[in-house]
């Protein structure tokens, strides 16, 4: 069921981008890509301790390349709010 409801979603999320997302989708695709961050996150965390470190974040070469930057607080971990944070960055650099 829940499975199913994050496939629905991710779906969606791309419909929207290749639809060129129009303004009233914003808020929904922001939030989907959200969901797609932290499944990435979740998917990068191999000892679920809840933050990246350098070792995890090695595993994707882009993270891994800009880590300094996605480390905002600078501790040496990635916490899944600077990920969010850094895909968000990443996603608007790439359009
Ligand atoms: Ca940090």
């Amino acid at each position: 069921m829940k499975n199913s409801l994050i496939k629905n979603v991710a779906v969606f999320s791309f419909v929207a981008l290749t639809a060129g997302a129009g303004n009233a989708l914003a808020d929904d695709s922001m939030e989907a890509q959200m969901l797609e961050s932290e499944a990435k996150f979740v998917s990068l965390d191999a000892d679920k301790s809840g933050t990246l470190s350098q070792d995890e974040a090695a595993a994707d070469s882009a993270l891994a390349e800009a880590f300094a930057s996605a480390d905002a607080d600078q501790d040496g971990q990635i916490s899944k709010q600077e990920f969010v944070l850094y895909s968000g960055d990443a996603t608007a650099a790439g359009n």
